[in-house]
């Protein structure tokens, strides 16, 4: 007997990957014939590599997890629902494995007989100051890739952040929403590339000797040009026709930024939405300006790599927040800045340029990069994501919202 376990509900390769939200699976015989049972008890547990990843599973939508789950599978091949969880971060692609046992004839071991296996990987957006070697250079060949010397794919991602489009994603409510769609469209794009890859934050209140290297996102030299290892491809980022990065730290950058708000303070701005959304000045805004150069300037800040990892940490920052106050459903007050006379782009039932395509008006005169790339593992938030569809990023509220990322200290709430 033979069971093929299926994750995000999928027989393919491609949607093995899980994060802390619980991703909805499948079991089912494959092989029913000559079957002399109707049903087989079979068991899941964890199998994985040595210090990978591991899942937590449970059989409904609600409940606690456990290391492992015995379900009733009919053997007639049709399929039995359960949920599997990430409790522990992979380091490696396929690091993590269920299998699944079954008692199906006397003589079987004590644990039963194998009768299934799959290998996943639990994909978790982690601190860029601890990844290791193998995350960082998959991050950083990723990346230069999408770039390409300045003919890829990432041209679209700086087009998208300018000085014309700024209003769409800046100094109203939808700052965190808007730039949570723009780093999972990024993301995606870099998985497509490494599925392995996940987008690393770089946390600004803290120091980060690991970040400012020239193996990972570069050292400026006295005039502020980024330079690198003769191994790091980032040595040949290139945008808006230029060779190169120019950041100029305005602090030690094994230390952290002076003047920001710590993570500490950020989440004690108040348990509203509107008193949070004031961290778009300081910490995200404190830290853009930190450096001079390209990053410390809205139109230009997408030219620089780093603020990808900057970003990914007002993300988290906003995950956090939303975690310790529940404010993951867009149809309760607290949990965004609802006003009328709020700009288009920015009311929950809006849709985000450029992903929808609308240009001229109040929108800019281009929409580059057309809708946001999907997802083999996960359905939201949809190719022309509105406001409201990126607040329940784990599907807390409503499991199709899960949009499949999550932070290392951001459990499932
Ligand atoms: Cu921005």
């Amino acid at each position: 007997m033979k069971v093929e376990l299926q994750i995000n509900n999928s027989s393919s390769a491609d949607a093995r990957f899980v994060g802390w939200a619980p991703a909805p699976c499948r079991i089912r015989v494959t092989n029913p014939a000559g079957a002399i049972l109707t049903k087989v008890q079979v068991t899941l547990s964890n199998a994985g590599a040595a210090g990978g990843g591991v899942v937590v599973f449970r059989k409904g939508t609600t409940g606690s997890f456990s290391s492992t789950l015995t379900l009733t599978l009919p053997t007639n091949g049709t399929t039995v629902p359960f949920f599997v969880a990430g409790r522990r971060a992979s380091v490696n692609n396929g690091d993590a494995k269920i299998e699944a046992r079954a008692k199906i004839l006397p003589l079987s071991p004590a644990g039963g007989t194998l009768i299934g296996a799959v290998k996943l990987m639990v994909r978790i957006r982690k601190n860029a100051e601890s990844l290791t070697t193998g995350e960082r250079d998959r991050f950083v060949s990723a990346f230069a890739q999408l770039n390409n010397q300045g003919a890829g794919r990432f041209a679209d991602f700086r087009d998208m952040h300018t000085a014309v489009s700024s209003p769409q994603a800046h100094g109203a409510p939808a700052f965190l929403p808007w730039h949570r769609a723009y780093l999972l469209d990024l993301e995606r794009e870099l998985q497509a590339i490494d599925p392995s890859v996940s987008l690393p934050y770089w946390r600004f209140d803290q120091p980060a000797p690991n970040i400012f290297t020239p193996e990972f996102l570069g050292v400026s030299d006295t005039i502020g040009t980024v330079q690198f290892s003769a191994t790091n491809p980032l040595q040949f980022w290139r945008t808006d026709g230029v060779q190169g990065i120019n950041r100029r730290p305005f602090f030690s950058t094994a230390a952290a930024p002076p003047g920001l708000r710590t993570e500490a303070q950020t989440l004690a701005l108040g348990n509203r939405y509107r008193a949070f959304r004031t961290m778009e000045g300081n910490p995200h805004g404190s830290a853009h300006t930190s450096f001079g150069g390209s990053i410390s300037s809205v139109p230009t800040a997408a030219r620089d790599p780093l603020f990808f990892l900057l970003h990914c940490n007002v993300d988290r920052l906003w995950a956090r927040w939303q975690r310790q106050f529940g404010r993951f459903d867009p149809a309760q007050t607290a949990s965004y800045d609802s006003n009328p006379g709020t700009p288009i782009g920015h009311n929950l039932p809006d849709t985000m340029w450029p992903w929808n395509g609308i240009t001229g008006g109040t929108r800019p005169p281009t929409a580059p990069g057309g809708a946001l790339a999907a997802s083999p593992c996960v359905s939201a938030p949809g190719s022309q994501p509105q406001v409201r569809d990126c607040l329940d990023y784990q599907g807390t509220v409503n499991a199709v919202s899960r949009m499949g990322f999550d932070y290392d200290d951001a459990p499932f709430a």
